[in-house]
């Protein structure tokens, strides 16, 4: 159902328009939903991008469906594709893309009042962004534990283990070793349950580079007030995007948006510095 009529908030439903609104004194508190789509320019692949996306390459890894990687009791079973995966992914080879500076370049202007990430690969810190803006709702390789004990492990072993292509397991209780990373399954962090309440006083909300199907997460989006202008920068048309009145679809990569954006705004010298220096 789309929203038919003129904005409210907005003038026109247009990347202009955004960021006019952020100019100007109504707008003091922006949010960031993202997903993996914001780091496919530094070279991890997303999950459901066509043919690029990891669901559509995991046939080696002999899933019986691709979800199955990040389901505890598959693991639990058989914690080797999670192991193949985890290996590949592992941050530190990735640099951060422009679509994370940005967030920083928001933080610097004093605009950016949280981002709440899907995303596991860190690059948001990455970017420069303070552990107090950044809510990893599913989890990082920051930190790793037991599967059954919950005993944490060490960081450095874990990512021998890895690269080894071995499974660790808990020098307390033998249980498997898995980082922090939210499965299916799993409940997410708490600091993504107390982080919620605040998006009730949003002015702005950006989501970037994400499918929008992953629950509870996605839900995200219903929670900042009806007026508040949203904006969607993602290369297809996901979620209810379009049925509020201060709605903005910009279809298109994360990278081309954010530089457009900050052009709009005479912050792209600034975006450009932020990213030279990751
Ligand atoms: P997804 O379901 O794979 O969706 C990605 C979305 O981004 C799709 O709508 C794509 O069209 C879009 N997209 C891809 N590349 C670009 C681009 N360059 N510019 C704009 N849009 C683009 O990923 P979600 O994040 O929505 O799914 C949630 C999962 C993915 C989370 O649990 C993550 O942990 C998980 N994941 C994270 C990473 C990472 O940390 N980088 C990588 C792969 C998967």
């Amino acid at each position: 159902q789309k929203y038919e009529g003129n904005p409210t908030v907005l003038e026109a439903r247009d990347l202009p328009s955004i960021a006019k609104y952020m100019k100007s004194d109504a707008c003091k508190r922006v949010f960031i939903m993202n997903g993996a789509g914001i780091s496919t320019s530094s070279g991890i692949p997303d999950f459901r991008s066509p043919d690029t996306g990891l669901y559509a390459n995991l046939a080696r890894l002999r899933l019986p469906y691709p979800e199955a990687v990040f389901e505890i009791t598959f693991f639990r079973n058989n914690p080797k594709p999670f192991y193949m995966l985890a290996k590949e992914l592992y941050p530190g080879n990735f640099r951060p893309t422009p679509a994370h500076s940005f967030l920083k370049v928001l933080d610097n202007h004093k605009l950016l009042t949280k981002c709440f990430t899907q995303n596991i690969d860190t690059l948001e810190r990455r970017a420069g962004l303070s552990d107090d803006k950044i809510v990893e709702a599913h989890g990082s390789y920051a930190s790793q534990r037991c599967i059954d004990c919950k005993r944490p492990y060490d960081a450095a072993k874990l990512k021998e283990k890895l690269f080894k292509e071995e499974v660790a397991h808990c020098e307390n209780c033998k249980g498997l070793i898995k980082p922090d990373i939210v499965f299916f399954g799993e409940s997410l962090p708490p600091l993504f349950h107390r982080s919620i309440p605040s998006l009730k006083s949003a002015d702005l909300l950006i989501v970037m580079g994400t499918s929008l199907v992953v629950q509870p997460f996605a839900s995200l989006v219903d929670l900042v007030p009806e007026d508040c202008p949203r904006l969607l920068i993602n290369l297809e048309h996901v979620g209810d995007f379009g049925s509020r009145p201060n709605d903005v679809v910009h279809l298109g990569k994360c990278d081309d948006g954010v530089r457009e954006l900050c052009r709009l705004l005479g912050w792209e010298e600034e975006l450009e510095r932020e990213w030279e220096k990751t």
